[in-house]
């Protein structure tokens, strides 16, 4: 366990699409900050909850690390990490507590315009690209089916074209990163949104009411935006 705290630590991405959408919706829930958008902690000034600004890949860790109490990150990466630690036989370290109605985007099979596709049965013996490889291991077993899972970092929907892949699993936002590959999206494996995540373990020292004010107010915000 970690040492009691008596200040709230909450981890954002830095810079990247979840960035700007994240302070936004902490600072309409009070929330305000001594140091400039560059740094990368703000120690909070209106109430005791400070900012770590970090990559979202590094979010899950530092949740589950207890360096952070809570984090915003996409659903997506939560439930990656989550699954890639159930793989290895680790225990859960964090559950997601709120979606926060931003960032949505969906994680999807894509193959090429030309395919017929005809069904997930399809897919027995092909090989996948995606940077999201135990999502997808967990969903191909779930189908029933054998296919090659091939991780990548990046760059994921030229896999077809340079024949390192057959078909890729990535996600989809508009559409037109697809479209520009000569890809077509055909399954859905998961619908994403930025989550507010928290470690499986809530605090049992002065950040518990802190948490608790925070959950109320950010569900006030959310009201008020729907
Ligand atoms: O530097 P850091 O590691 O923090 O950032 P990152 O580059 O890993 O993440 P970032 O900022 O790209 O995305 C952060 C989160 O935003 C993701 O984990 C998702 O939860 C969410 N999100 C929402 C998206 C998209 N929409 C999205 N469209 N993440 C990525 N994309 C990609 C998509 O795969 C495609 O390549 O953006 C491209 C454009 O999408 P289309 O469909 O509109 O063409
Ligand atoms: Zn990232």
């Amino acid at each position: 366990a970690s040492p009691a705290r008596d200040r709230l630590r909450i981890a954002i991405q830095k810079s990247g699409r979840l960035a700007e959408p994240a302070r936004s919706l902490l600072a309409a829930c009070g929330l305000s900050w001594r140091q400039s958008r560059d740094k990368l902690f703000c120690y909070g000034e209106s109430l005791p909850v400070d900012l770590l600004l970090v990559r979202d890949d590094d979010i899950p860790g530092l949740i589950a690390d207890g360096v952070c109490d809570l984090g915003i990150v996409g659903r997506n990466e939560l439930d990656e990490q989550a699954a890639e630690r159930r793989r290895n036989g680790m225990p859960d370290a964090y559950q997601s507590l709120r979606g926060l109605g931003f960032g949505q985007c969906r994680l999807m099979l894509a193959v090429p315009e030309e395919w017929e596709w005809r069904g997930v049965e399809q897919l027995a013996g092909l090989r996948i690209a995606t940077s999201y490889p135990a999502i997808l291991a967990d969903w191909l077993e779930r189908q029933g089916v054998d296919a090659q899972v091939v991780e990548l970092s990046g760059s994921v929907e030229i896999a077809p074209r340079l024949g390192t892949a057959d078909l890729i699993c990535d996600l989809v936002s508009s559409g037109a990163t697809l479209a520009a590959n000569q890809l077509k999206p055909v399954e859905t494996l998961l619908e994403s949104e930025a989550v507010l995540a928290g470690a499986v373990r809530e605090p049992n020292d002065m950040r518990a009411g802190l948490l608790a004010m925070l959950l109320k107010r950010v569900d006030g915000v959310l009201h008020q935006r729907d």
